[in-house]
């Protein structure tokens, strides 16, 4: 019989170790079998009647989507770890909602646009390389592991960008401003790196 396991700190390290040998655990941070929750300021309430999306900048005619018509758009499921800068992760997280890509098809980026500014509610933003959101693995997020997001975890909808450490996955996502060139965000303006790659450790602007 084994014994260890039978603990959930067990468990935890024991998944760490595995997510740590299978090349999937950034330096420096631990996994968690728990969902942190974390933002600056308050959670904020959503009115499908009055929500919109929109899409603005270096794209070929700006545009603003209602909740019912982001809703029509199809669906995609994604499974993806999640790094916090903070130092925990989250591993095989399923997510449902619309792709980037579907809603890049919508914005039509003029050549120009190599960067993109996601607004959410309550002026966080955060600057993510347009290259980084046109990819497989990059949605507007509805529902995790199944069950619509819970409201402080970004309901009704938000960004997710498995690559980059999470403050480019924007909770509460509002809008889309696309750049020719980069400007910082929220984090970004106090302290945090530009990029952001968890397996280079870009913490920091120092970094
Ligand atoms: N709108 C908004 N999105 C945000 C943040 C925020 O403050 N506001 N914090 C980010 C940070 S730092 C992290 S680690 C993740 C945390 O997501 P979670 O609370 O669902 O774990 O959300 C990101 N998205
Ligand atoms: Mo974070």
């Amino acid at each position: 019989m084994e014994f260890s396991g039978l603990f959930t700190g067990d468990e935890r390290k024991r998944k760490e170790r595995e997510m740590a040998e299978a090349g999937r655990l950034p330096p420096h941070q631990s996994l968690t079998l728990k969902w942190p929750v974390l933002h600056y300021g308050s959670v904020p309430t959503f009115d499908p009647a009055t929500w919109d999306f929109f899409i603005r900048g270096a794209i070929e005619q700006p545009l603003r989507l209602t909740w019912e018509e982001f809703q029509r758009l199809p669906r995609i499921e994604v499974t993806s770890d999640f790094h916090c800068v903070t130092r925990w992760s989250r591993f095989d997280n399923t997510w449902s909602g619309v792709s980037f890509r579907e809603v890049m098809k919508l914005a039509r980026p003029k050549p120009a646009a190599k960067f993109v500014l996601v607004h959410a509610e309550q002026g966080y933003t955060a600057n993510v390389p347009l290259v980084d959101l046109d990819r497989d693995s990059v949605l507007f997020a509805t529902h995790h592991d199944g069950k619509p997001l819970e409201p402080d975890h970004g309901y009704p909808m938000r960004l997710i960008v498995p690559h980059l450490y999470a403050w480019k996955s924007v909770k509460w996502v509002r809008g889309l401003e696309f750049l020719d060139r980069d400007m910082p965000g929220f984090w970004e303006q106090n302290g945090y790196h530009m990029y952001g790659d968890p397996f280079k450790e870009q913490r920091f602007d120092t970094d």
